[in-house]
């Protein structure tokens, strides 16, 4: 997993050695792959399942469910290997935009309890979100804590761990200390407590290999790592031993990361309050994700390669396909095309089972030349899509619509 806001010595505060008066939440997913697909299919709940197989039995174990790790299966196995340990293990293939899709979700959900520069997505199941705006001590903190818990688990079914702490480094730690579905708070006077018996593996940037350099040297817990010789640390592992040491003590004083400005894609999921599935309803929701997806582009003056429809049932179940423009475009008309052409391949809902949720994804992203984005019909037929976008937003989305079909 890339350490994508791992303390750097230039994050550091010099001025201050630690926090303080300042709650910082981290929160994982459990079990995160394997736990949707057991949302997903009901028969799944209760068994050893893993993602990550591929046809023919092969592939790699991305993770497990809880029920296969207590049978010996670990992430990094070939599913072969794990098959040895757990023979009846169901191997399912991984499907990463859907995980995606709820990561984004719970990102979104997030912006209701605090504003979006406290939040920091680090991975693909795990955020921070600095509450120090809206907690003003522990039991406020905790309080939060709960709620975004229990949102999570209302609009995704899903549960995830979280740590507390008065720093990013012991927040994360904290994460560890009870999974599944934990909440554990480590503050300036428990952390000895709580974390220092901890293996100094487990410390944020350190990991396995690390963690046998530490060993060599006697260091085995976060503890000793926290009372270890700076000097010595220093003398193995360059400013890095330095770090890992202060780290240990509690004395990160990194704040929030924000996503660069470099737009990778663009996402917009939508969920009804009714529930759709009648043809011309799902056009209708598909037009309009279509259209702010596309406007969105134009008002960064990108234009899209590639692009993802989603849909989510009543059930929550999940369904999904993509498609790769034959040409880079932003132009409404081809993006709901395009994405009408994925809906055709997908499980369609019916009246026993309604969508409650589209969403529609375009990524590789390049600036827009404006003239020749404008694919649609071969005699490079232009429309004057940014002028119409213009004046949909002095007089509202509804004033004036692009001609598709029907
Ligand atoms: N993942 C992956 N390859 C890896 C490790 C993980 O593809 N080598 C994927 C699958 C995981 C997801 O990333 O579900 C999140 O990774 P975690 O390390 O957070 O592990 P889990 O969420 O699966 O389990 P845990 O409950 O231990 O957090
Ligand atoms: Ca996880
Ligand atoms: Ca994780």
């Amino acid at each position: 997993m890339p350490l994508y806001s791992f303390p750097h010595i230039k994050d550091m505060n010099c001025h201050i050695t630690e926090h303080q008066n300042r709650f910082f939440a981290h929160m994982d997913f459990d079990a995160f792959y394997a736990q949707v697909e057991q949302r997903d299919n009901p028969i799944l709940q209760g068994q050893p399942v893993s993602v990550g197989g591929m046809e023919g039995g092969k592939g790699i174990v991305m993770t497990a469910s809880y029920e296969a790790r207590a049978q010996g299966v670990a992430t990094g196995m070939s599913v072969l290997e794990a098959r040895k340990f757990c023979p009846n293990l169901i191997s399912l293939p991984c499907y990463g935009p859907k995980y995606e899709a709820i990561t984004l979700n719970l990102l979104k959900a997030l912006g209701k309890f605090v504003p979006e520069e406290c939040i920091e997505q680090y991975s693909v199941d795990e955020c921070f979100v600095d509450l120090s705006q809206v907690a003003r001590n522990y039991y406020e903190a905790k309080n939060l804590g709960l709620k975004i818990k229990e949102k999570i688990r209302e609009l995704e079914d899903l549960t995830v761990s979280m740590g507390i702490s008065y720093n990013k480094t012991f927040a994360k730690l904290a994460t560890k200390l009870r999974k599944p579905d934990g909440l554990s708070i480590v503050t300036q006077e428990n952390k000895k407590r709580k974390l220092y018996s901890m293996q100094a593996s487990k410390l944020w940037g350190v990991g396995r290999r690390i963690g046998f350099r530490l060993g060599a040297m006697g260091i085995i817990t976060i503890g000793d790592l926290a009372e270890s010789s700076q000097s010595a640390m220093k003398k193995e592992f360059g400013v890095n031993g330095i770090i890992f040491r202060k780290l240990a003590c509690g004395e990160d004083t990194s704040e929030i990361v924000l996503k660069t400005n470099q737009e990778k894609s663009l996402t917009h999921n939508h969920t009804m309050s009714e529930p759709i599935y009648k043809i011309e309803d799902i056009k209708k929701e598909i037009r309009r994700i279509g259209e702010y997806i596309s406007r969105k582009l134009r008002s960064k003056n990108l234009v899209a390669g590639h692009m993802h429809l989603s849909l989510r049932f009543e059930n929550l179940k999940y369904d999904a396909g993509n498609i790769k423009f034959a040409k880079h475009t932003n132009d409404d008309r081809e993006i709901f095309n395009s994405a009408m052409m994925i809906y055709q391949k997908l499980y369609g809902p019916s009246a026993k089972l309604k969508a409650r949720q589209f969403g529609i994804g375009v990524s590789d992203l390049h600036m827009d030349r404006k003239d020749t984005n404008l694919n649609l019909f071969d005699n490079n037929y232009s429309f004057p899509f940014y002028a119409l976008d213009k004046l949909k937003s002095k007089y509202g989305e509804e004033i004036i619509r692009v001609g598709i079909e029907n």
